[in-house]
């Protein structure tokens, strides 16, 4: 079994109802087990464009390997409409693959621990709520989401 966090995100149509089906479809996968999801929260695009953004954490233990993580969160990206016209568009529905266990992966489609992930609070602030303690190759998440404190967070309640 391997800890993964994943970080959902959405701008487009009601985010809100496609983040809480995708975290009940990552938890409904086949070997998915300790499955948690953050609060919900509402920020502004960043390098993006579009409404607000929602934007949650979840994490589980998992049978499958990176990749076939990758493929999974891709199939349900796809069955919510997801469209990529271009780079950073606004999204019906983004899963991203934050961490891995302590894995180390550098494909062209393929980068784990993301590349942005400690420098966006959208990301830091729930993933914290999840796992406080959590350190990063940048640093403890708590010292990188004060860090980040320009960014305004609005907890959905
Ligand atoms: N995702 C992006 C780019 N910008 N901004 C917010 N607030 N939330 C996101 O999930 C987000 C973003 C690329 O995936
Ligand atoms: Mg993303
Ligand atoms: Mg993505």
């Amino acid at each position: 079994m391997t800890l993964a966090y994943i970080g959902l995100g959405a701008n487009l149509g009601d985010a809100q109802v496609a983040l809480l089906q995708a975290a009940d479809e990552l938890a409904q996968m086949p070997g998915t087990e300790q499955f948690e999801l953050s609060p919900l929260y509402r920020s502004a695009p960043i390098d993006s464009s579009g409404p607000d953004y929602i934007n949650a954490v979840a994490s589980f233990d998992t049978v499958l390997t990176a990749r076939q993580l990758l493929l999974a969160l891709q199939d349900i990206e796809q069955r919510h409409g997801r469209l990529r016209p271009y780079r950073n568009a606004p999204r019906t529905l983004d899963l991203d693959l934050l961490l891995f266990g302590d894995q180390n992966i550098q494909e062209p489609d393929l980068i784990v621990p993301h590349p942005r992930m400690h420098e966006r609070a959208f990301v830091l602030r729930p993933l914290s709520d999840l796992s406080p303690g959590l350190i990063l190759a940048q640093g403890p998440v708590a010292a990188l989401l004060a860090a980040c404190s320009d960014q305004a967070l609005a907890r959905i309640p």
